[in-house]
């Protein structure tokens, strides 16, 4: 295999990575002792006065060391070797005699920026598709090679943090700011001017650089008290954010720690000792199986290999219902897939309405700097609405989005498909409602799919797409494409009830429902969940979906599945004292100006019961978890999702499910379907029926199988 080519102009070598057969280059074993025997050569080579180093492909610089790696990591001793002698190929390159200057376009990230760092002078386009910095921790590891120790010394500790410990990439124009890279140009003249810095730098030596910090931030910097003001202050907030479920952040924080303090020896051993250590932990190991599934996702058309379909290329949207969802949908769509959006609903202002906050979520891009103020106007012309579906004609994709009412969405059904061509796909968003029964007296059923959106659309990373029993292949892989193109990681399910996301929630938030009617605080259910690894605990989920639409999804799984699906009184007797949750600041919690307080203490007055000391927080996230672990089998076993990695996927994007755990056919697979079983019937035996075990589990367990078959 040969990685690179080198050619010479000038004097200056011009080093091209290239990894043949693959679309990012990443930096293996193979390809760093390859690169050693290339400069060792131009070492020695007289004519040789500097390098370049440059991608061979069209938008990606250097992805990172190769992931796929650290799976085949069969010891920390193994995984503590692989960072040490990434370590000292990078210090070759800083050491080298000659200037060596990076010339970076598209993803420059891990080891890549690793190298870019350990460079002379870095050069990167201002195109979107640069982007710099160090992800590793969200791999559950951290920069391995040399990142924790020079990236502080290059732009300062407060601003390393920022990008280590939470694993953030940067923008070019950010990264010249920060210092990251010392020039940024657009592409069409990156390698003249990497090549004119290689010349520059031959002649004139290497600049010496200082952090371009603020004087506040040097003055703190600056001192051993100041810097360990800082150490703890970044110790808090990491704390703060991942309850110290996530070991990486903190194991970087001591590696630069030392770095800084103790010298640049000391804090290369800390940073390969801590990479050996967390590279084997199953923290880094769902984190990693996480990436590859994501991945994998973006390839995955839903239908299997070898369908032979056409599908439609959607250039128009409609979408009907201007409400909260519907204009989400819209806005999200013209911001991410650049095409038409026209919004109907049934009266002009409620249009209005939708198109408002439809442009809102085009603002808060410009806002962030995220679009330019003419980007921002293109997208916004992009939108229009209508109160008689006048324009739909021209639609490829409507997506109806009114509200959850199988009477309702199946008039719509009729309403659209008398308008649209016969070759354009009806999409409903619904969050329950079997597909099958909206497409019930549909004309076109082939043509009729489901697109269940998470709120905020423009936030919540999972699409999940329904195909009913008569929807064909090309409008299955239509949709799927068309959910990427939003920005979505969709996975294709099963039209049953719930899909899988609300079916595997559902059961979770009518016990926590249970847990308070039994007496347990509010708090202490909230507490102990987020301490468990959710982003929320379960009433304030409950109050953000609102408990409204909430009561209505439940209601529908408990006509659906039974006993097992019995709701708790709790929403019902919310409901009753005209609490809906965030959007009428009535709810579980207190809302001021929008913003969460504490949890209402009126809110056990309207349920009729006494918040009660007592409870452990173990009790209540073994209750809260069992329960979605049973309903997640027992959803696999009726082909819910297509596998394993769908499933936990949609648990991971569509709920919060905590991403160190892996999802929860991982976390069963982890724990062992006889130990699920066994906790199951001891909270069968205290708590009733519905936590008798899936018969999944049981044959699973008699088998010795597993979700994942690895
Ligand atoms: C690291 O560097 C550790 C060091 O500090 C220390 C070492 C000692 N490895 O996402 P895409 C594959 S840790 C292996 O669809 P995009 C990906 O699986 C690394 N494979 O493209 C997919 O494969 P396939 C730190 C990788 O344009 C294909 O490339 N770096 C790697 O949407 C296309 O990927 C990261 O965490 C890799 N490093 O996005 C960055 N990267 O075709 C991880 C990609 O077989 N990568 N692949 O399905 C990314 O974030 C995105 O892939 C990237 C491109 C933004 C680069």
């Amino acid at each position: 295999m040969t990685a690179f080519t080198t050619t010479s102009e000038n004097g200056i070598a011009i080093v091209t990575l290239d990894l043949p057969g693959e679309p990012v280059n990443k930096l293996d074993a193979g390809v760093v002792d390859e690169w050693e025997q290339l400069i060792e050569r131009l070492r020695g080579d007289a004519a040789v006065r500097a390098i370049v180093v440059i991608s061979g492909k069209p938008d990606n610089f250097i992805a990172g060391a190769d992931i796929e790696a650290f799976t085949r990591l069969a010891s920390q001793e193994e995984a503590e070797a692989l960072s040490r002698r990434g370590q000292e190929a990078m210090q070759r390159v800083e050491q080298f005699p000659k200037p060596i200057v990076a010339a970076i376009h598209g993803p420059c990230l891990g080891a890549g920026y690793e190298l870019a760092l350990a460079c002379h002078w870095r050069v990167a386009t201002d195109s979107p598709k640069t982007q710099l910095g160090l992800p590793e921790v969200q791999l559950g590891i951290l920069p391995g090679a040399g990142g924790c120790v020079r990236l502080p010394r290059l732009i300062g500790l407060r601003a390393a943090l920022d990008i280590i410990l939470a694993g953030k990439s940067e923008r070019a124009q950010k990264a010249l700011r920060l210092g990251m890279v010392d020039e940024v140009v657009p592409k069409s003249i990156l390698r003249q001017v990497a090549l004119a810095a290689a010349d520059r730098l031959a002649r004139d030596g290497i600049p010496k650089r200082r952090p371009p910090r603020r004087a506040v931030d040097a003055l703190i910097e600056g001192t051993p008290v100041g810097r360990q003001l800082v150490y703890r202050m970044a110790r808090r907030q990491v704390l703060a954010k991942t309850g110290g479920n996530y070991p990486a952040p903190l194991a970087a924080l001591d590696v630069v720690r030392i770095a800084l303090e103790r010298g640049a020896p000391e804090g290369y051993r800390a940073e390969h000792e801590r990479f050996g250590a967390l590279a084997v932990t199953p923290v880094s190991r769902n984190l990693v199986q996480t990436f590859f599934a994501t991945t994998a996702l973006k390839k995955d058309d839903g239908v299997p290999a070898g369908t032979d379909v056409t599908p439609h290329r959607i250039r128009r949207l409609g979408v009907v219902g201007s409400g909260f969802m519907g204009a989400a949908i819209a806005g999200t769509a013209v911001l991410n897939a650049e095409l038409e959006a026209r919004l109907k609903d049934s009266e002009l202002p409620r249009v209005g309405k939708g198109l408002k906050a439809a442009i809102g979520i085009l603002d808060e891009r410009l806002k962030r700097r995220r679009l330019t103020r003419s980007q921002h106007q293109r997208l916004a012309a992009l939108l229009s609405g209508t109160a008689d579906y006048s324009g739909f004609t021209r639609a490829d994709l409507v997506i109806e989005a009114v509200f959850e009412d199988l009477a309702v969405k199946r008039r719509v059904l009729a309403e659209v498909e008398a308008e649209i061509r016969p070759e354009a796909i009806f999409a409903t968003n619904t969050s329950t409602i079997p597909i099958r029964d909206i497409a019930a007296g549909a004309r076109r059923p082939e043509r009729v799919i489901g697109m269940h959106f998470f709120s905020p659309v423009e936030r919540m990373p999972l699409l999940e797409v329904i195909p009913a029993d008569r929807t064909d292949a090309g409008t299955i892989v239509s949709a799927v494409r068309f959910g990427r193109a939003m920005g979505k990681t969709v996975i294709v399910v099963h039209d049953h009830p719930g899909f899988w996301v609300n079916r595997i929630l559902s059961p979770y938030l009518n016990e926590a429902g249970v847990l308070i009617e039994e007496g347990v605080p509010v708090e202490l259910i909230d507490r102990a969940m987020t301490r468990w690894g959710f982003p929320v605990g379960p009433a304030a989920l409950l109050d953000e979906i609102g408990l409204d639409v909430a009561q209505k999804a439940s209601k529908v799984m408990h006509g659906a599945f039974g006993e097992r699906l019995t709701p708790s009184t709790v929403v019902g007797r919310m409901l009753d004292d005209n609490r809906l949750g965030r959007k009428n600041a009535r709810g579980f919690y207190v809302y001021h100006e929008g913003h969460k307080t504490g949890v209402d203490e009126r809110v056990y007055r309207v349920l009729g019961v006494k918040p009660l000391e007592g409870f452990t927080p173990e009790a209540v996230q073994q209750r809260l978890v069992y329960l979605m672990l049973n309903e997640a089998a027992l959803a696999f076993s009726e082909g819910v999702v297509r596998s394993a990695r769908d499933g936990d996927i949609g648990a991971l994007f569509g709920i919060g499910f905590p991403p160190f755990r892996g999802g929860p056919l991982r976390l069963m697979d982890d724990l062992g379907a006889q130990q699920v079983v066994e906790t199951l019937e001891r909270l069968h035996t205290a708590h009733g029926a519905r936590f008798a075990p899936a018969p999944i589990l049981q044959q699973m367990t008699e088998r010795g199988e597993r979700f994942y078959p690895d």
